[in-house]
């Protein structure tokens, strides 16, 4: 018999996090996340996680009446009546799509919430059929381990704020005593990377820029390659650059910067399509994007012209199917595939690990924000890294996560307590500098 969904739970959930800058403003104390939980008729648990927010938490209720009693079997059919279900109520929902921010995109999107229903129910026959997740999407398994980078932030001071910021809360390792203090400059980074590398073995880096001027942070890229010269580097101003100052910046790049990730956004009357085809083909460098390729319509134009040949298809924007099926186009067109992240406990990472274990052909290291989390994990046993790989085993079902309902309720109560909700960096950067704005063409200390 296959087994029905007998109950679909939406659980808003939060984290600690350090003060990490970025081009919207400084992270705050917490990240939030919904966590979806299915029950089966067999007594199976189901989950998966999807970024945080009234929005998504309120579509994710939406679709109960959908999901609870169908068969498992169903997801494909349960996942299309959500999307038809949530197009139909996204007109109704006009003008009240929550606080805009920086970050209302990804609110836009419904794949957030189709990801919430499909993930669960694709863990869920995963138990059942006794396979892994990745065993279930496009060709199935391809790869029993998954490379991570190791995601790298300038960190604002959170003694200049009052906000119940965490401190000193892990002195196993100088990772866990350094990734809660200020990191600043081009040494502060090295020092985040090599304290990361220790922990977790990786191999690759990325620095989320948008901080400081380009030239700074181009220092701090050219610190990195000197200490770790076999590392594959890249750095994210999320758009932050015109297209001059990114051709200045990164035109003698080669051979330091292995890609780039969204160097350049709209400007003048070139879309970030445009202006991304342009900068690849100058400069000759590969080019990243989780902003301007981010559905099947911008893909056919990103292709068209040439804009980028690093896909960050992360399954919480694309569905894990989804995130696969970028994955095998990759594979076909000679782009290759990558994962954009934001903060994230251990469910979303293994969301991730076993799209990745499904991705055919060359791939990139994943980002992942973990190592900024790591010591949270909502399942029973804590992710382990070893040398900047997840092993996704053929032999362990669904997602591979146990999860520990205690942790769950206990990031439940931290959202419940501080009245965590949507995501706004420019709350915690007010902090630093006294009424700041976002401005999409600025660097975040750049006032
Ligand atoms: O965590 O501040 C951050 C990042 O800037 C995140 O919000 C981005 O979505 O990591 C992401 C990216 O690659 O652009
Ligand atoms: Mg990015």
């Amino acid at each position: 018999m296959v087994p029905t969904i007998e109950h679909m739970e939406v659980v808003p959930v939060a984290g600690y996090d350090s003060m990490l800058l970025n081009l919207a403003g400084a992270h705050e104390p917490f990240f939030t996340r919904n966590v979806v939980v299915m029950t089966d008729s067999d007594g199976y648990t189901g989950v998966a996680e999807v970024p945080g927010g009234e929005v998504i938490a309120h579509r994710l209720e939406l679709c109960v009446p959908l999901v609870e009693g169908k068969p498992i079997s169903q997801w494909k059919g349960v996942v299309q009546d959500c999307e038809e279900m949530l197009k139909k109520h996204l007109a109704s929902e006009a003008g009240s799509n929550g606080v805009q921010t920086a970050h209302a995109m990804i609110f836009k999107k419904l794949t957030n919430v189709l990801t919430g229903v499909e993930t669960p129910m694709l863990d869920l026959l995963g138990k059942h059929m006794e396979v892994p997740v990745a065993a279930l999407l496009g060709d199935g398994q391809v790869r029993d381990e998954v490379r991570f980078l190791g995601y790298l932030f300038y960190v604002g001071d959170p003694d200049k704020t009052d906000l119940p910021y965490l401190r000193n809360d892990d002195d196993s390792d100088e990772w866990g005593r350094i990734r809660r203090e200020p990191a600043l400059d081009p040494d502060a980074i090295v020092h985040q990377a090599e304290a990361a590398q220790e922990r977790f073995g990786f191999h690759d880096f990325k620095l989320k820029g948008g901080v400081f001027p380009g030239e700074e942070e181009i220092e701090a890229v050219k610190a990195l390659k000197k200490r770790f010269p076999d590392a594959r580097i890249t750095i994210d101003p999320n758009q932050g650059w015109s297209m001059e100052e990114a051709l200045r910046l990164c035109r003698d790049m080669t051979g330091i910067l292995t890609y780039v990730e969204d160097p350049v956004g709209p400007e003048g009357r070139f879309s970030a399509r445009e202006t991304m085809a342009e900068f690849h083909r100058i400069t000759g460098l590969a080019t990243a994007t989780n902003m301007c390729d981010t559905d099947w319509r911008e893909m056919k134009a990103a292709i068209r012209l040439d804009s980028v040949t690093i896909p960050l298809a992360d399954p919480h924007f694309w569905t894990m199917e989804g995130a696969v099926r970028v994955a095998q186009l990759c594979n076909d067109l000679d782009l290759t595939w990558g994962v954009h992240s934001n903060n994230h406990f251990d469910i979303s990472l293994a969301m991730v690990a076993q799209s990745a274990a499904a991705a055919p052909g060359r791939i990139n290291a994943c980002d992942t924000h973990y190592m900024w989390q790591d010591g949270q994990h909502l399942g029973k046993k804590a992710p382990h890294f070893v040398d900047g790989c997840l092993k996704v085993p053929r032999d362990v079902p669904g997602l591979g996560i146990d999860l520990d309902r205690e942790k769950l309720d206990a990031a439940h109560r931290l959202y419940v307590d501080n009245g965590c909700g949507t995501r706004d960096d420019a709350r915690g950067m007010q902090y630093l500098i006294p009424g700041w704005q976002y401005d999409p063409h600025r660097p975040a200390l750049v006032r």
